[in-house]
């Protein structure tokens, strides 16, 4: 059943690259509007890809077909709503109050865009017919990832520390016991928010697990093999090399298996792969970020394991060095003395005269204050962007970016919304200058030459405006930090509402709800349903033998043996006392009672230990599939408890 995600209202504000996120500004800026290039930018980026394909879905929800990939997302909003909703990207923030973790953005980028390449070059070689669909959903397939390593950032880290590899199973089973939901959960509820349809959800729910996708219906399956092929691959490009650890022999066994059933041969498995290793390397590239750490799958297996990228290779950008940072930590202690009055600030100077930078810096550092310097507007809007100045102080003409247009563009974006900008403007242009600059939404301004005592002024009314902004911005992340543990404590009290708690199966409640869900589902899709109910025999005689403690125990060996004899499709429920019913989507009559003869002989195989008590206990079993004249599944029920009485009529320890 669907998990809850009530972390979903905090998924909004999720961080794109500052790669990305300059790209676009720089195409927003520009007079030709770029659909191609804008495109193959967001292609980078799940986090804003996604909010464009919702913004697609919601504005035209009574189109009867959904969007489901970036171009024609870009297509039906325009590049006008596009635009608005694209400057309020978010970046990741490197607030140590924040107690950041362990999640490597970069690495996580740079596997989605490679993912992405991968999805679109494998479904082109089986002959898909919209690989513009299948690029965009293995971009997107793991943005449940990004929410949960942002919402849960210190559980998060403690996860991805135990488990890095992303497609091991192990990965989602501790996401799911340590937040209740798992990162595949997690990205089939966005896609569903964002009006993905049905078989792309499904197929991004089950696609890293391969049992799972070969036991799914015709669509959810081949695109569920698709994305298992694409992660698969991309751990094969992205890993420590072959032989380095186990994940490269699963993932090797995962393509292998997953491209058969997308019916390609090794030979065009592995030509796709390239093409598409080429075009993300080309995309990465045109976007400045290091191309490399591609291993190709025919590599030598002696030379990949030595040419192994380090990390940071892997991670795609090289740290960079930070410019301009002219003393060395913000001190948020009041001035005092020397004629120096008020708080320290961090301030970000954006000036391409020399002159002034010097000047106006050194008034600024004078008064106390850390300063950092840019020596244009393109500089000033990155440094502004991700060194967390608290003030903007910046020119009016530059080359380049100007700042009006600075302070439009930050404006626009999440983080630049929280700082104060203060504009410096020149006496002679006088009213004109600072009417535009307050409406491109500069705070304040000052005039050249700069008079230190007003300056120092005009900062302390910034800093007052800053520090409300700050306040409340802080209330907002305690509220976000509730909301994300309201989320985990919903699931875990859902959970155990759900779950029996002697045996830990899914109690009766669930098994009514799964079972409606089934039927619905069956009805739907006309695929056929069964289901078993199963009844320990003579029951009554253990516990009057064994007591009420001896009986609980034989309980919980009985349901654990009919556990690993079930198929991971099979959904086993404590029904009742020593009743279980098993619910069988997708299968008929006969495939059930092998299954239920599979259970019948693992319950009934050796006798149960416990303590001083050793007893044999068997099971009888009632099959019934759904048939067209079933009205409804108590009708299925019924059917099911008759053919247990017939079993138990028969002699008991028997299926019919
Ligand atoms: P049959 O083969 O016809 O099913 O006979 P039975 O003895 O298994 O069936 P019956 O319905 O007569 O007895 C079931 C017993 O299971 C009665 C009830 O006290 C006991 N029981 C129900 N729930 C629990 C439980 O949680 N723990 C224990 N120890 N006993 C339970
Ligand atoms: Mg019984």
């Amino acid at each position: 059943m669907d998990k809850k995600f009530d972390e979903l209202g905090l998924t909004g504000g999720l961080p794109s690259s500052l790669t990305v996120s300059m790209r676009l500004m720089d195409l927003m800026r520009g007079d030709q509007r770029d659909v191609d290039a804008l495109v193959d930018t967001l292609h980078c980026d799940p986090a804003l890809s996604l909010r464009l394909i919702k913004l697609a879905n919601q504005t035209h929800s009574r189109r009867p077909s959904r969007v489901e990939d970036v171009g024609s997302a870009l297509k039906r909003v325009g590049w006008d709503a596009a635009e608005a909703l694209l400057m309020g990207f978010s970046l990741v923030r490197n607030d140590a109050a924040e107690g950041w973790s362990d999640f490597d953005h970069e690495a996580y980028w740079a596997r989605a865009q490679l993912t992405a390449c991968l999805c679109g070059s494998l479904s082109g070689a089986a002959g898909w017919s919209s690989t513009q669909r299948a690029h965009s959903l293995g971009l997107l397939a793991d943005v449940g990832t990004l929410a949960l390593a942002n919402i849960h950032r210190d559980r998060f880290s403690g996860i991805i520390q135990d488990q890095p590899e992303p497609i091991a199973p192990e990965r989602a089973r501790l996401e799911s016991d340590v937040l209740g939901i798992s990162h595949c959960e997690a990205s089939h509820a966005m896609l569903e928010d964002a009006g993905l349809t049905y078989n792309l959800r499904e197929a991004v729910l089950v696609h890293k697990d391969y049992e799972r996708i070969c036991d799914q219906e015709n669509d959810v399956k081949t695109w569920g093999a698709l994305l298992l092929a694409s992660q698969a691959a991309a751990t094969l490009y992205l890993g420590k090399g072959r032989g380095a650890d186990s994940s490269w022999q699963h993932a090797e066994d995962l393509l292998a298996k997953t491209t058969q059933l997308l019916g390609l041969s090794m030979e065009q498995t592995e030509e796709a792969c390239t093409e598409a290793a080429q075009e993300w390397t080309r995309v990465r590239e045109a976007l400045g970020l290091q191309p490399e750490a591609v291993k190709y799958l025919k590599a030598d297996p002696a030379t990949s394991t030595a040419e192994a990228p380090s990390d940071e290779a892997v991670t795609g950008e090289a740290p960079r060095p930070i410019r301009g940072i002219e003393t060395p930590s913000m001190q948020i202690t009041p001035i005092l003395g020397n004629g120096r009055w008020g708080e320290a600030a961090r301030i970000l100077l954006v000036d391409d005269d020399p002159l002034t930078r010097r000047v106006v810096g050194s008034q600024l550092r004078r008064a106390g204050h850390e300063v950092l310097v840019a020596r244009d507007g393109r500089e000033g809007l990155e440094m502004a962007l991700t060194l967390d100045p608290q003030i903007v102080i910046t020119d009016w003409t530059m080359p380049g970016i100007c700042g009006v247009e600075l302070c439009e563009l930050l404006r626009a974006t999440d983080v630049g919304r929280r700082l104060c900008i203060l504009m410096l403007t020149s006496c002679d242009d006088g009213d004109d200058q600072v009417i535009s600059a307050l409406r491109a939404g500069a705070d304040d301004y000052v005039t050249k030459p700069s008079n230190p005592r007003i300056l120092q002024a005009r900062v302390q009314a910034g800093l007052r405006t800053v520090h409300l902004r700050e306040r409340s911005e802080s209330m907002e992340k305690n509220h976000q930090g509730e909301v994300a543990e309201l989320g985990i404590l919903a699931r875990q009290l859902e959970s155990a509402a759900l779950t029996d708690a002697l045996t830990q199966l899914p109690n009766r409640r669930y098994a009514i709800q799964r079972l409606e869900q089934e039927w619905e589902m069956a009805s739907r899709t006309n695929r056929p349903m069964s289901v078993i109910i199963a009844d320990v025999d003579h029951f009554k005689r253990v516990n009057d033998r064994h007591g009420h403690g001896g009986g609980d125990a034989v309980l919980k060996v009985v349901s654990s043996r009919m556990r690993e004899a079930s198929r991971s499709t099979d959904v086993l429920c404590r029904f009742g006392g020593e009743e279980f019913l098993t619910l069988n989507p997708a299968c008929n009559g006969q495939e059930a009672l092998r299954c239920a003869e599979r259970v019948r002989s693992a319950v009934g195989c050796k006798p149960i230990r416990h303590g001083a008590m050793d007893c044999l206990v068997t099971l009888s079993l009632g099959i019934a599939e759904r048939t067209p004249e079933m009205k409804s599944p108590d009708e299925l029920l019924l059917a099911a408890d008759r053919a247990l009485y017939t079993a138990k009529a028969a002699g008991r320890n028997r299926c019919a």
